[in-house]
């Protein structure tokens, strides 16, 4: 089989990974082994790549933290609830790879390996345990989501709108906006042609009750600016530095404390890996919400990307760069295989 493996450590996917061949690995107790249809690109692939998320990792690692597929071996003890040909997804680092050891505890079942299946389990995941553990939503209440109509994004949107909130989303194109208008954001706003922060002023002055925040920089002060009185700030993400240097300190975010202060506001830092308890509760609600029709599950695979839809390994690549063009609509997937049928 082929499998992205990094061989040196840097923020650049490109000059971070290359391509290997690698037998087929056998799955000990309790894990399966799965084929790949479809793989998850993250913004974070390149934080993977960069060694940021383990410090003691040392190249060659595997790298890519989500995918769906079919179980195509058992190893023992793995239960009656998968058989061989049986729809996973999963999270687990090494996805980017034609097949995948994955311990049964970070699969999950599926319906089928329809690609809107894959963004639930982290992107879908991410919003709906934040939301609820730290956003305390009530019915009402403004919620400002950064890079709304993105892989996690477009679930906070959803979400937030559940619970009863009035959601104002940001963006950066027509096209956003009009998708952001579909899953039902009341104010979307693309921030290349009006300014957020006159928006902000003039439509919300008394600031908005919880902020998902993904971008950082410039739109994270904006954020704490329009805190309103014990307002949630939930840092989610800080995808504009990932590129370049690193850090929430810098000269213009000296004032962050006294911000906070005075309105009682806090900012929420969230890491999903920190809440596992919470996991499996979300997913099922996030596949119910999705069965029933009450969630769209919007995936992006470079049908509008420079060389077009990404398929096969090597598309990954240009996924990544896709992804920090900034351009996408939804959460981008990579297809990695054919289904066993296109075979024959
Ligand atoms: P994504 O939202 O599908 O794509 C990134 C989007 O961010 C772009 O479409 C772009 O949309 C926006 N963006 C803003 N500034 C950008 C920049 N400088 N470069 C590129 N894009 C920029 O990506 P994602 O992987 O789902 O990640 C979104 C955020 O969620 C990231 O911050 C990621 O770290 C975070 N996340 C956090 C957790 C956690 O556990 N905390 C888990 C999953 C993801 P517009 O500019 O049009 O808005
Ligand atoms: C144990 O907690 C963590 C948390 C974050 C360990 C690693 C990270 C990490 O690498 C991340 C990360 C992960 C997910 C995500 O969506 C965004 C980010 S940002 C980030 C990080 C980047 C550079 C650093 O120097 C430290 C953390």
């Amino acid at each position: 089989m082929r499998k992205f493996v990094v061989t040196k450590l840097s923020a650049n996917f490109r000059e971070a990974v290359c391509v290997r061949s690698a037998r087929v690995p056998s799955p000990g107790d309790g894990e399966l082994l799965v084929r790949n249809r479809f793989v998850g690109i993250n913004s974070s692939d390149i934080n993977y790549s960069a060694g940021r998320y383990d410090t003691s990792l040392q190249p060659p690692f595997d790298i890519g933290f989500e995918g769906i597929g079919e179980v195509a071996d058992l190893g023992s003890s793995v239960g009656a609830n998968y058989c061989v040909g049986q729809p996973v997804a999963y999270n687990q680092a090494g996805a980017f790879a034609e097949y995948v050891i994955v311990p049964t505890k970070k699969a999950t079942p599926v319906p089928s390996t329809k690609p809107q299946f894959l963004p639930l389990l982290l992107s879908g995941a991410t919003a709906c345990i934040s939301l609820q553990e730290l956003g305390e939503l009530s019915e009402g209440q403004k919620v400002l989501v950064t890079a709304a109509a993105g892989g996690t994004g477009q679930f906070a949107v959803q979400l937030a709108k559940a619970a009863g909130c009035h959601v104002v989303g940001t963006c950066s194109s027509e096209e956003k906006v009009r998708f952001l208008k579909s899953i039902g954001c009341d104010r979307p706003i693309n921030y290349k042609s009006e300014d957020t922060g006159a928006v902000l002023r003039r439509e919300y002055p008394e600031g908005m009750d919880v902020v998902y925040e993904s971008v950082g920089g410039d739109m994270f002060q904006l954020a704490v600016n329009h805190l309103a009185v014990k307002g949630r700030l939930l840092v989610i993400g800080l995808i504009s530095s990932y590129q370049s240097s690193f850090g929430l300190a810098g000269p213009s975010e000296g004032s962050l404390p006294l911000k906070l202060l005075q309105r009682s506001a806090s900012l929420r830092g969230f890491f999903l890996p920190h809440y596992n308890s919470q996991y499996q509760g979300c997913l099922r609600r996030l596949l119910d919400m999705y069965e029933k029709g009450e969630l769209v599950c919007q995936i992006d695979q470079g049908d509008q990307a420079p060389g077009g839809r990404f398929v096969g390994l090597e598309s990954i690549c240009r996924a990544v760069d896709y992804l920090y063009s900034g351009k996408n609509i939804g959460k981008i997937v990579a297809e990695v295989s054919q289904p066993d049928s296109a075979k024959l």
